[in-house]
């Protein structure tokens, strides 16, 4: 059989039918995110012959609308002897005097290397003098030294490159180059304490939103993304606040990137909640979230909202208004494991939400809870799966409604994944192994008195990911 066809899946039932994946195998995180010429290119870490991760290359897929994509062949394969020769790591595109060009990790030792591209994005030839950045600034931790993120400024092509200092704390390195091959170091960008953000930033991302800059760093240990908002002056970024990108557990080294009509857009990896043993049975890992628009808020924090491509998707369409509940539930006549929900709620004083995945008796089911009290929206997952091979427990964010607000839910349910955003501004990603064919069921519940407003439930379409790799 051959090994890149998806169609060995078809009777999967944890295989996402509207996230993008690749054709089988193990998937990590987003690279190279560029608009080129009307198109969407997303690379992505790739281990093209196992469903574990390895020796990392970098896949492509190609798409006109965000949402239904074609494969292209891979991008980026070690070359024996050479620079990337363990592994082609994480970075991004850009567009260099009409030239697509990536600047990407090769390990190990981890240096900083650029291919090009000479026939639309097909192929790509790395530079014969890679590596382009091939030693750290003194004092960070040369072993990791990694995911060169670039822009554009007036003075020439910017990088950002994430790293940490030893016994301090990650920290991101600022670079800058005429040509993308020679490149000055500025000095930190932007340095953390271990003890509040982590030891290691990876996958820094550095952009200009409303009249504020962006840093986004997944740092090792935290196991999740974090944003600062603050002021870029004089090649340091100055951070005036610090917020979460996504507190599912499952979201990780996003990469956002400005498309042609300027928005800026993300996606992250959502990495598997079941034992290497149950990917490999499966014979693929990793998953694309939905693209999300960022926007910078009037409180100044990240807000966050699923790209409205996405809303293409949707096929057959329910409503519920005005449903009041006193601590009771409703089941809702819709089902299906490839959901959208909207909901917008008026809360009371105890706990609301929706239960979804839900088998008709409940021994399956994942439950997205609002807790007024707690102004917490947590993903709960302890009965989401009857297997043993599942992560369980919940993930929670924070989400204080102010008082004429009311709670805005758009949950995302694709067979394995549950991407929950709340009010434009909490995001819960989560992994789900539900066991049973009946775990379908929708349910509306609240703990005291809490009013539905409205309720949308649309079917979605699957995705059309056409080529081969
Ligand atoms: N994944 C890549 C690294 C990056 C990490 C390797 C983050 O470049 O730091 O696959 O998930």
């Amino acid at each position: 059989m051959n090994p890149t066809d998806a169609s060995r899946f078809a009777h999967d039932p944890h295989r996402p039918r509207y996230h993008f994946l690749p054709p089988a195998n193990w998937m990590n995180d987003p690279n190279g995110c560029i608009q080129w010429r009307g198109d969407y290119h997303l690379f992505y870490q790739y281990t093209p012959d196992r469903p574990v991760s390895g020796v990392k290359h970098w896949g492509h897929a190609v798409s006109r609308d965000l949402v239904h994509w074609e494969h292209w062949p891979i991008a980026l394969s070690p070359t024996p002897g050479g620079p990337d020769k363990d592994g082609c790591w994480s970075g991004s595109a850009v567009d260099h005097r009409g030239v697509p060009t990536l600047i990407y990790t090769g390990v190990e030792p981890q240096v900083q290397c650029i291919a090009t591209s000479a026939d639309g994005m097909r192929t790509w030839h790395k530079y014969v003098g890679n590596p382009v950045i091939a030693t750290p600034p003194p004092g960070v931790i040369a072993k990791d030294f990694r995911d060169p993120y670039v822009w554009r400024e007036a003075d020439g092509w910017h990088a950002v490159i994430g790293s940490g200092v030893q016994d301090v704390g990650g920290i991101a390195l600022l670079y800058r180059s005429p040509d993308l091959i020679h490149w000055e170091y500025l000095g930190p960008l932007c340095a953390g304490r271990k003890e509040e953000t982590g030891t290691i930033w990876e996958c820094p991302n550095f952009f200009p939103l409303g009249d504020k800059w962006v840093l986004i760093v997944s740092p090792i240990p935290l196991r999740r993304t974090i944003y600062f908002v603050g002021r870029y002056v004089e090649h340091r970024f100055e951070p005036e606040l610090r917020g979460e990108v996504d507190l599912g557990g499952h979201y990780y080294a996003p990469q956002a990137f400005a498309d042609e009509r300027g928005r800026r857009l993300m996606w992250g990896w959502l990495w598997e909640g079941r034992s290497r043993e149950a990917q490999i049975a499966a014979g693929w890992a990793g998953v694309m979230s939905l693209p999300r628009v960022l926007t910078l808020r009037p409180d100044g924090h990240l807000g966050m909202e699923p790209a409205p491509e996405v809303g293409r998707l949707r096929g057959a369409h329910r409503r519920w208004s005005g449903v009041r509940l006193s601590s009771g539930a409703q089941s809702l006549e819709a089902q299906g494991n490839t959901l959208e929900i909207a909901a917008e709620i008026r809360p009371g004083a105890g706990p609301v939400g929706i239960e979804v995945c839900r088998s008709p008796q409940g021994e399956e089911r994942t439950r997205i809870v609002y807790d007024p009290a707690a102004r917490a929206l947590t993903a709960d997952r302890e009965r989401a799966s009857l297997g043993e091979d599942v992560q369980r427990g919940a993930h929670s964010t924070p989400l204080a409604l102010a008082p004429d607000e009311p709670l805005r839910l758009r949950v995302y349910v694709d067979r394995s994944v549950v991407e929950v955003f709340a009010n434009g501004r909490a995001c819960l990603a989560e992994r789900i192994y539900p066991t049973r064919p009946d775990s379908v069921g929708v349910q509306l519940f609240a703990e005291g008195e809490a009013v539905f407003q409205t309720v949308d439930v649309w079917e979605m379409e699957t995705i059309r990911i056409g080529g081969a790799l």
